[in-house]
């Protein structure tokens, strides 16, 4: 009822009790302008820092590799292809596959994939391993990304190889990639707890024979930005190729930390739509773009088309039978809703005061609600104007007046407004009703739900012939 048209309906909640509210007219989302920007929020992302990348990086999205190791993933051939042109549309660098050795199904999925002309590049993801390495550049990828675990938990653990070995192998497998001349990435699995001088030893290592990209793995999400920061910007030091960063989210940081990678010098982001991977996943897709788009809105809207970012949650959230957190940025349920009277007054005024992301810049629309014992009475003539009633300032505060007497009984619909408000507004100017006699303003609200009750023929279970209604057993 209040929404606009290009709002998509399908997850949209029941926004009835709620005022859209108009264009912005403030100033949040100017790039360049430090100065300005500063001015206004003193504490404005200062990417002047020289080995900052938050205004340079790439997004490698790892829905179809990462996300198929969340627990409720199982993507058929047209669900991947349809993930995958969806992230293409939207605009991600790098779309990233599960390893072709994984199953003969994955295989002949990834090449499907690299056969759709997509614009994205598309990696596939493997082991540190020759066997697996002899698979992926088979299927027609761009890039391979290598993975082996450097923890001592992994070593001892899981593949139980030394360092000599790793680094034996590592060279192996990636002067083998570049051979066949696509782009290679090594990576180092679980790089937070594993030993500082076996990690830059071995990164020096394959930056040295020419790897296109180094990552590092916070795999079990252990790591906290200053950590991130700490970790990127000495390896930055070290190695002259690109820097990836893939964040699991175990304790709520992986936005966080992908944010300060880049402020580190790292250039590539791992993301996945709605997080999902193990566990609890890594670096969203949504809330990454988010956090990027505060820092520097024009740029964030000229990489990635902001608009379908909803669509492609919805398809992923549908595809694994998940719902769209509430809490989510940007999609969640209430991301542009505002309640509280002091809030609505200043969003009507200038939305830039309460909101760091347009609604507009992604398809979607600001509400203020109103049927609540904290509305103001500012909210409440915005909606007045709407409905094109005349009130005076003094009749509007005397109708919110009302409206938070009944909202301190129960929460009012937009409908149950909208009826307070027409009352009020035909009491004035029939004459019946004078501000402040809010005993008479009861009785005509009362007179008009007695009004429009539905005759009591109608709710008997007897039709208007008034014979019985059949109704079931
Ligand atoms: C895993 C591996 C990985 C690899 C990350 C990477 C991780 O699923 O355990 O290749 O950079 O989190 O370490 O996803
Ligand atoms: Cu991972």
């Amino acid at each position: 009822m209040c929404q606009t048209e290009n709002t998509p309906s399908s997850s949209t909640p029941n926004k009835q009790d709620m005022v859209e509210v108009g264009q912005v007219n403030g100033t949040n989302g100017r790039p360049a302008a430090a100065s300005a920007n500063q001015q206004r929020n003193p504490y404005a992302p200062r990417y002047a820092d020289f080995l900052s990348n938050v205004c340079n990086f790439k997004i490698i999205e790892s829905t179809l590799r990462e996300g198929e190791q969340f627990a409720n993933a199982f993507f058929d051939r047209p669900t991947k292809i349809a993930i995958a042109k969806a992230l293409d549309a939207f605009g991600v660098e790098y779309i990233e596959l599960t390893s072709p050795a994984a199953s003969e199904q994955s295989r002949l999925d990834c090449e499907a994939i690299c056969k759709l002309g997509l614009k994205a590049k598309i990696l596939t993801h493997i082991r540190c391993h020759m066997d697996d390495a002899r698979i992926a550049v088979e299927t027609g990828v761009d890039g391979v990304d290598v993975v082996i675990g450097t923890s001592s938990f992994l070593r001892e653990f899981s593949h139980g190889k030394d360092m000599a070995y790793i680094t034996k192998t590592a060279i192996e497998v990636i002067n083998f990639v570049k051979s066949k001349g696509i782009e290679v990435r090594f990576s180092s699995e679980d790089s937070f707890r594993s030993d500082l001088v076996d990690l830059l030893s071995i990164y020096q290592t394959v930056d040295k024979i020419g790897v296109n990209r180094v990552g590092i793995a916070d795999t079990v999400g252990c790591a906290n930005p200053r950590q991130v920061y700490d970790l990127v910007r000495t390896l930055r030091g070290v190695v002259s190729c690109d820097i990836e960063i893939h964040l699991h989210n175990d304790t709520g940081m992986a936005i966080a930390n992908a944010y300060t990678a880049l402020e580190a010098g790292a250039t590539h982001i791992d993301t996945s739509v709605l997080g999902i991977g193990e566990r609890v996943g890594i670096t969203p897709l949504g809330g990454l773009v988010a956090c990027l788009y505060a820092a520097n809105p024009e740029y964030v809207k000229s990489k990635y088309n902001l608009p379908m970012l909803r669509e492609i949650e919805n398809l992923v959230a549908e595809a694994v039978e998940v719902s769209v957190p509430f809490m989510n940025p940007i999609t969640g349920y209430c991301a542009f809703t505002h309640k509280a009277g002091i809030h609505a007054k200043a969003i009507l005024n200038n939305p830039s005061t309460y909101e760091i992301l347009k609604p507009e810049d992604f398809g979607l629309t600001r509400y203020v609600s109103i049927g609540h014992r904290l509305t103001g009475w500012n909210a409440v003539k915005s909606r007045v104007e709407q409905l094109q009633l005349v009130l005076t300032d003094d009749q509007i505060k005397d109708a919110t007046a009302k409206i938070k007497e009944l909202a301190d009984v129960r929460t009012q619909s937009m409908e149950d407004v909208d009826t307070v408000l027409r009352v009020y507004h035909s009491g004035i100017v029939s004459g019946e009703l004078e501000v402040g006699d809010s005993h008479q303003f009861d009785k005509l609200l009362k007179k008009h739900r007695d009004s429009s009750l539905p005759r009591p023929e109608l709710t008997n279970g007897a039709n208007t012939n008034g014979t019985a209604t059949p109704t079931r057993a």
